[in-house]
């Protein structure tokens, strides 16, 4: 113990404060509904007409066809193979909320010179889908409603369109209502004119209480809602084709790609002015001040110990609630019905960070029954899906960003197999990854246990499109981490994962690769004096060889005492020390002695004058010589 110093080393976000956010690069997949609660009228009649004073103060955003509006999941395509559209999809949509009443409103206003139709595929209106937070089940992540508005089942001349979809109407989720600019149904005044028509708007309601969602809540709620904009015209003429745009996905949450997310928050009102930012739904920080990562598998550089991590467990719904913005609805698990319990999930323990252009990726996975490649669904390994920002990827029929996903699995040797899109990309050079096995881990042997693997995973991106040196670079990506364990008593084949579970499935996190958030290392401790309690934070690197960093956290001076077993519970070390001071602690521990294999230490606390002492959990620490 460097005895009485304040040692520690922690991350340190730099967020530089004003300039520093005014330079993240905007999102596209969000708008902010204000309330009207506060305004001296807030009642919206839903006529299709938006003559409330309260639409003219409410957030807009525009679809158009032909247009990329920035968003990964939006796109447009043309119905039909021959005809040219001259006056394809577009409209503006505006978004209002009530707090009292707990309802969002939602108003399209489209342009569009033929307004009706018939059928499916040839008819104007909307398709949106919202995301029900009570139908949702832990498998089962991506359960919405439809919400069809067209004139597909309306072909008198003047009829407005129908509502419908999943769950609608009659369960008071949506109430809308629909006027026409023009004549609907009609492209000729009875003498056979053409008769242009201007357009058509779409009021519509949503109960929110109905679908799990709160509007007058402190803190922001993402309520997932995508429109689609279909536009049939001149359907009785040489002209007839038909056009769709989107914003952020073509078909409803129930499709892959982006959810579009309508914010709701008590204090964003028509009267508050300027808009809250929106944060990413993960931040990864600026790796520039220390050495290159190696790509070995082992993410022992002390970098790996600095940055901030997360977890991912099968069965652990209280971890899930833990993640951010929408990660709470649309992360997930899914296991093999077959699976023969007793089944003890792993922990994969997730860390990013970004140095240059070069986003990498440590996984840390504990799993007890390691196993080679045998498909999606019986394999070990981890899964990042990607949405690629190269224009030239874009599909060519619907013009949404290309989708891929990168699977590293253990193979039958110990060392790594890649699948699916990663066989592609890394002889490019895009992607590069390495995996390691922890401790005593064997492949396909099912009489031991082993202690899993590590897993460094490294995108240059600009080999995704992005420019070189780009500032504040957004990336899409969801995490699936893949379980396939075989024992004596267990035959269990798994998945959880992070956002999202695969390629154009649900959506995925709008990661910031931020310039602002630089790892720092400081000789100082900010928090020292508030901590509360005796906590082990965890040791650094891991594995090690020889010395390795144990950090653990002291709320007054003290006598601490290391405990050191092998993997059969035999003691190897055993220490007592002194705090001096309170704070964050750390104490070498040395290996040159030991074997290599899997250790396992425990920490106790007493403080000084108490009489009563503190263990903490076990911990896992590998020596690898
Ligand atoms: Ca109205
Ligand atoms: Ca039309
Ligand atoms: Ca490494
Ligand atoms: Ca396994």
């Amino acid at each position: 113990m460097r005895a009485g110093r304040l040692v520690c080393s922690l991350i340190v976000l730099v967020l530089l404060a004003g300039e520093a956010m005014a330079q993240f690069s905007p999102r596209k997949d969000y708008v902010w509904a204000r309330d009207v609660s506060v305004a001296a009228d807030p009642t919206i009649t839903l006529d299709g007409l938006l003559d409330e004073a309260v639409w003219a103060q409410a957030e807009s955003l525009a679809i158009t066809y032909g247009v990329l509006d920035g968003s990964s999941g939006s796109g447009w395509k043309i119905m039909s193979e021959s005809g040219v559209p001259r006056d394809s999809a577009r409209a503006v949509v505006k978004v209002l909320a009530n707090k009292a009443t707990n309802t969002l409103y939602v108003a399209v206003v489209a342009a569009d010179s033929s307004v009706g139709g018939k059928g499916w595929e040839d008819s104007d209106g909307i398709l949106a889908g919202i995301y029900d937070r009570t139908r949702r089940a832990s498998n089962q992540v991506t359960l919405h409603r439809d919400i069809f508005i067209s004139w597909a089942d309306s072909t008198d001349v003047g009829t407005l369109p129908n509502l419908k979809g999943g769950g609608l109407p009659g369960q008071g989720v949506v109430t809308a209502a629909a006027h026409v600019k023009g004549l609907s149904n009609s492209d000729t005044d009875g003498l056979g004119n053409r008769v242009a028509d201007e357009g058509w708007t779409i009021e519509f309601a949503v109960a929110l209480d109905s679908i799990g969602y709160q509007a007058d809540v402190p803190e922001t709620e993402d309520v997932q809602l995508s429109i689609c904009v279909w536009d049939m015209d001149w359907l009785n003429t040489d002209d007839h084709v038909a056009t769709r745009a989107w914003w952020c996905n073509e078909w409803g949450n129930n499709g892959g790609s982006t959810a579009a997310r309508f914010l709701l928050r008590n204090d964003v009102t028509v009267a508050s002015g300027p808009l809250p930012e929106y944060a990413p739904d993960l931040v990864v920080p600026n790796g520039v001040n220390y050495p290159s990562i190696t790509l070995d598998g082992v993410p022992n550089e002390e970098i790996w110990g600095l940055v901030p991590s997360f977890d991912m467990q099968y069965g652990n719904t209280a971890l899930r609630a833990s993640y951010p913005t929408i990660g709470k609805d649309r992360s997930g698990e899914w296991v093999i019905p077959s699976t023969v319990n007793p089944f003890n999930a792993g922990i994969a323990t997730i860390r990013t960070v970004f140095q240059g252009d070069v986003l990498y990726i440590a996984a840390d996975v504990s799993d007890r029954s390691l196993n080679s490649y045998g498909g999606p669904d019986l394999m070990d390994g981890l899964q990042v899906s990607m949405i690629v920002s190269i224009d030239t990827l874009r599909d060519a029929k619907v013009h949404t960003m290309a989708d891929r996903g990168f699977g590293f699995a253990v193979n039958a040797t110990g060392g790594s197999l890649p699948v699916w899109d990663a066989i592609d990309w890394i002889p490019t050079g895009a992607v590069s990854y390495a995996l390691s096995l922890k401790g005593t881990s064997t492949i396909d042997v099912n009489t031991d246990v082993d202690q899993g693997y590590t897993l460094e995973v490294s995108f240059d991106l600009t080999k995704f499109g992005y420019p070189a040196g780009a500032e504040n670079k957004t990336v899409a990506i969801g995490l699936t981490y893949h379980d396939y364990d075989k024992t004596s008593v267990d035959n269990s084949g798994y998945r959880v994962w992070w956002f999202r579970e695969w390629v154009g499935k649900s959506s995925p996190a709008f990661c910031m690769l931020d310039d602002a958030a630089v790892v720092v290392s400081v000789d100082d401790d900010p928090n020292a004096q508030l901590v509360q309690e005796f906590s082990l934070i965890g040791s650094y690197p891991n594995p090690f060889n020889p010395s390795t960093t144990i950090r653990f956290m002291a709320p007054s001076a003290g006598t601490a005492r290391l405990m050191v077993s092998d993997v059969l519970g035999r003691p190897v070390h055993d220490e007592s020390f002194t705090v001096r001071v309170p704070g964050t602690q750390e104490h070498q521990f040395r290996g040159d002695r030991l074997a290599s294999g899997v250790y396992y230490y425990r920490l106790s606390f007493a403080p000084d004058g108490s009489g009563s002492m503190q263990l903490s959990g076990a911990r896992t620490m590998v020596l690898v010589k």
